[in-house]
């Protein structure tokens, strides 16, 4: 009798809780969101943060953020937690965080208390806190009642940029940055050089910056229109020394890892037109591209002789002891075979090498700079052209392909971050409004982005799964020569991906409406200019 009478009452509590639910308004989605039957927690500027000294970085980032957002700016204090009420109290707790970027959050009454253990844990409880948080400017503020348990579903989830095609100010890759730790990415992958410039400064070969890192010219319009149209001004830069250092310590405030990319051996145009010598006809003038599309239109291949290679050594280096990422990309990807072809040295040194094919001499090139970075303590990434031969499975993959490749990759052995073109190329058109923002081709609406299934199930059924790290999407700038037109590709459509990767449910009708109340209003707040047609250009159409 007395058990029936319990059971009735807990029913009753929670119809009153139900009741009194607020619906979760927090993206990427939590694991679990429990409103709770109690009153909020107001803070105001006297409202003391407590934290751990290990984590006094993380503190600073949180008193910030809150009070970037709400006009708040609390007390911080590295001490144990006093009596006085409101407070937060940031802690570590081996037990109830069980895994990488894990977070707890509970708030009641008079407080509020974050459990993590690592820097991205914290970051990520901050991202949420803000969205607990009202989003204006005010004396007092209210975290609602709520016990949140949090992580991520994949350990890989990444956005890239590239900086080549149209290069953007250090406070916008900061801004950007910036994006990615609301969003709970944890990897920014910076492609640094290409055809169309060189990116960051070098030392040991000052013409990649003095010359490699400007083009005469910029196509106007798509690169398949004919005529093409050009304008005849010179464009380029680069990023200095200190400003990647800036940038690489404002990442990791952030809990964000940067992985540079040095694209060799094709799309390597910048590097010859600075060193005719690293290329299949040293004694041609080569120019910086100021087109699009160079895929066997132009030479832009690395030649195998010992100039070359000694580069490699030397601006891999260079780039290791920059960038403190355990990985770093080496790219690989559409190197054109024919000027290898045409080429009789680069004939010659295949066959002195046994290399059988210009294939086999791609790999080569790959293997060379996996092995250096392997004696620097660096492990390689690269685009999936490169799983081939008998590279070494530590490099990681990136998969800009199809399901069918990364089966194949897999089954290779290879670890995978999944990139697909389609349709995790932010280039691509997000609507088929002839009117639309000219992009590269193809269409990648939000719905697809949130509902792509990034272990595909023929993945699964071999019983490799577990190869799929996680996934980013590739923002590829030909078509975005202004941040505003890089904001304009990637939102909404970055907010979909990041819950795609961090939530393990997924339920798109709940996400458009935490995008319509919740994100919309951020992306204004930011001063963002998102793509506003995400509703009507759905999967359907
Ligand atoms: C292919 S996919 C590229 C980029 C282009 C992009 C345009 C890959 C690794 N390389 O160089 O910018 O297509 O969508």
């Amino acid at each position: 009798m007395r058990e029936r009478l319990v059971g009735i009452g807990l029913l009753l509590l929670v119809t009153i809780n139900s009741q009194a639910q607020m619906l979760n308004p927090i993206t990427p989605a939590p694991v679990t969101y429990e409103s709770l039957k109690a009153t909020g927690v107001a803070i105001q500027s006297s409202t003391i943060l407590y934290y751990p000294a290990s984590f006094a970085v993380q503190a600073n980032y949180m008193q910030q953020q809150i009070e970037q957002q709400t006009g708040i700016r609390l007390q911080l204090s590295a001490g144990s937690p006093s009596k006085t009420l409101p407070r937060i109290i940031l802690q570590t707790d081996e037990k109830s965080i069980t895994r990488p970027e894990m977070y707890h959050i509970s708030a009641a009454g008079k407080q509020v208390i974050i459990t993590a253990n690592d820097i991205r844990g914290f970051v990520n409880a901050t991202q949420t806190l803000l969205q607990l948080l009202p989003n204006k400017k005010s004396a007092t503020a209210t975290i609602p009642a709520v016990a949140i348990t949090d992580y991520p579903q994949f350990s890989y989830r990444g956005m890239h940029l590239d900086v080549v095609r149209h290069i953007f100010p250090v406070s916008y890759v900061k801004k950007y940055i910036d994006y990615l730790a609301f969003h709970k990415f944890n990897t920014f992958h910076w492609h640094l050089t290409d055809d169309q410039g060189w990116r960051f400064e070098v030392k040991s070969y000052p013409k990649l910056n003095s010359v490699g890192s400007w083009r005469d010219s910029t196509l106007i319009g798509h690169f398949k229109d004919v005529p093409a149209r050009y304008e005849r001004k010179t464009y380029g830069g680069f990023y200095t020394r200190n400003e990647i250092r800036e940038v690489i310590a404002y990442a990791a405030v952030r809990g964000i890892t940067i992985i540079p990319e040095l694209d060799i051996p094709g799309h390597s145009r910048a590097t010859i037109a600075a060193y005719p010598e690293f290329s299949t006809k040293p004694d041609t003038t080569w120019n910086v591209a100021s087109t699009w599309g160079m895929y066997n239109r132009q030479n832009n291949v690395l030649a195998p002789n010992e100039a070359s290679f000694q580069f490699l050594r030397d601006i891999f280096t260079e780039l290791a002891e920059l960038f403190p990422s355990t990985y770093i990309h080496i790219g690989g990807d559409e190197c054109s075979m024919l000027w290898w072809k045409q080429d009789p040295n680069t004939q010659a040194f295949m066959k002195s090498k046994n290399l059988p094919s210009e294939k086999a001499l791609e790999t080569y090139f790959i293997e060379y700079v996996a092995k250096h970075l392997k004696q620097l303590h660096k492990k390689s990434v690269g685009w999936h052209e490169i799983a081939e031969g008998d590279l070494d499975t530590t490099t990681l993959i990136m998969n800009w392909s199809d399901d069918k490749q990364a089966l194949a990759v897999a089954k290779k052995g290879f670890e995978i971050i999944q990139t697909p073109g389609k349709p995790f190329y932010f280039d691509h058109y997000q609507s088929k409004d002839p009117n639309d923002s000219l992009a590269i081709h193809g269409y990648n609406p939000v719905e697809n982005v949130y509902k792509y299934q990034v272990v595909p199930d023929a993945v699964k059924a071999a019983g490799l799964a577990h190869k799929i790290i996680g996934a980013q999407a590739n923002v590829w700038t030909e078509y975005m020569a202004f941040p505003t037109k890089v904001d304009y590709m990637v939102f909404p459509r970055m907010t979909a991906l990041s819950e795609n990767l961090w939530s393990q449910q997924k339920d798109y009708p709940d996400f458009l409406r935490r995008l319509e109340e919740e994100m919309i209003p951020r992306y204004k707040s930011w001063n963002s200019s998102y793509f506003q047609g995400y509703k009507v250009w759905t999967r359907d159409k």
